[in-house]
């Protein structure tokens, strides 16, 4: 569609967009009242900017279905975003959503090389995620074979792709890197998989790694972006023959903005800011200009077969949430844990490194004061571990609530009273990410 056209559609559908949520969801009128918008009077695209922002904790004060503009009746399907607890991000689709979604994945897998007749094995997991059932529907609609194989289970993957040839594979880049290395580790012969494509996302990666994957799966690796709170995976798609160049946002759905992300005013294009989405078709949960929190830099230009404006990689977040092996993950959530640990103080530290391709979390913890006098320990040894039984259940009771709670596994150490840095009246910094330190 050339881009006059597609402005104009855009333009049509946000008007409708802020009228329907005006008189469907409190949370939204009561914020344009504020603002002194009316859909009346509101012009569409040129006055977007003065609806004000939508935030996650929108999502968490609303929870669950606050955010919601039909009845339930009406609403198909529930997901919520991945590794968050209690108060989650919940989001529901319509009938009507649902076919937007899998249309928008459908024209994200043809983009990404895959043609109808080929084999897709899914290799996102499946569940509460959008991942799994996300791209599961869209390949379906493009008219792909779906092996929904779910995450992890490596053995099986390989298996899998040998026996059932598929051409695409689908899985967070890490995940995909994982395979690559076991396929050579195993010297699994090159020509006994057909894989062709790898469609990737869920959490940044590099170019790095796209090599990686494209010589050890021996396919063209695109990337897939999205997230729950607007869709799920398939907001945006690179386009296999312009790899490396950006990748394609599905604008008629979703509409892009870029902004400061200190002042909240728009960036010139190509200029690097926090990403902001507008839904402008979504019947059951509509949001306007979400505050994603990744930062990224959208722009027209060389190099494209579509209209649709690109979006560079994600170079990071703007709050403290961390992405390991595609899951969401606040540090905060291990705060909460904590909370309901008697014996353990509320000092803790959480390392992100990566050991081959895959990343780990390692927390470490004080005990409490108390504690630590009830055993007479000055600091937590590998013998004070051995001697007291209570120290070891206390440690393996807090990883399994960090594994139940925020869905990985992570390693914990147990360390004394007061054996951990302590705010000097700044912000202390209770995460370490050493994923990209050489
Ligand atoms: P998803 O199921 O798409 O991972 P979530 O709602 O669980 O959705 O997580 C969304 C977040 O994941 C995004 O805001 C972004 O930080 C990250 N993410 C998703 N896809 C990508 C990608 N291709 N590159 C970088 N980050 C991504
Ligand atoms: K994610």
């Amino acid at each position: 569609m050339p881009l006059a056209q597609l402005r104009e559609l855009q333009n049509a559908r946000l008007k409708q967009q802020v009228d329907y949520v005006y008189h469907r969801v409190p949370f939204y009128k009561a914020k344009f009242d504020a603002l002194g918008i009316h859909p009346s009077s509101f012009k569409g695209l040129a006055d977007i900017t003065k609806l004000g922002f939508t935030h996650k904790t929108d999502f968490r004060d609303t929870y669950p279905f606050g955010l919601f503009a039909v009845p339930q009746s009406e609403v198909a399907r529930l997901h919520c975003s991945s590794g968050t607890t209690g108060k989650a991000t919940v989001v529901g689709y319509t009938a009507e959503d649902l076919n937007t979604f899998a249309e928008v994945v459908a024209r994200s897998l043809a983009a990404a090389g895959c043609r109808p007749g080929m084999k897709l094995q899914n290799a996102y997991g499946y569940g509460l995620f959008t991942g799994g059932l996300g791209i599961h529907y869209g390949a379906e609609k493009l008219g792909l074979t779906v092996i929904p194989v779910s995450g992890g289970g490596t053995d099986r993957q390989l298996q899998l792709l040998q026996d059932f040839q598929p051409e695409i594979i689908c899985a967070t880049p890490s995940y995909a890197q994982v395979l690559a290395e076991e396929i050579r580790r195993r010297g699994i012969p090159a020509d006994a998989l057909n894989l062709r494509h790898a469609v990737l996302g869920a959490e940044p990666w590099t170019e790095t790694i796209r090599q990686q994957v494209e010589s050890g799966l021996r396919v063209q690796a695109t990337n897939i972006y999205g997230l729950s709170e607007i869709m799920g995976p398939g907001v945006s798609q690179e386009d296999v023959a312009e790899r490396g160049t950006g990748s394609y946002i599905w604008e008629d759905h979703f509409y892009p903005e870029v902004v400061d992300k200190d002042t909240g005013e728009p960036v010139a294009e190509g200029e690097l800011g926090v990403l902001v989405f507008t839904t402008l078709t979504k019947k059951a949960m509509p949001i306007l200009r979400y505050w994603t929190n990744d930062i990224t830099n959208l722009y027209y230009g060389e190099s494209r077969s579509r209209t649709h404006v690109k979006m560079g990689p994600i170079r990071g977040r703007s709050d403290d949430m961390l992405i390991i092996r595609g899951v969401n993950f606040f540090p905060t959530q291990v705060e909460a844990i904590l909370q309901e640990l008697q014996h353990l103080s509320p000092y803790y530290q959480v390392v992100a490194s990566r050991r081959g391709s895959l990343d780990e979390v390692a927390v470490s913890v004080e005990i409490s004061e108390e504690l630590m006098r009830r055993l007479e320990l000055t600091t937590v040894t590998e013998a004070a571990l051995g001697q007291h039984e209570c120290l070891r259940t206390l440690q393996g009771t807090f990883a399994k609530k960090i594994k139940d709670n925020i869905g990985l596994s992570m390693q914990v150490q147990l360390v004394g009273f007061g054996e951990l840095p302590r705010s000097e009246g700044g912000k202390l910094s209770k995460v370490q990410d050493l994923r990209n330190v050489p």
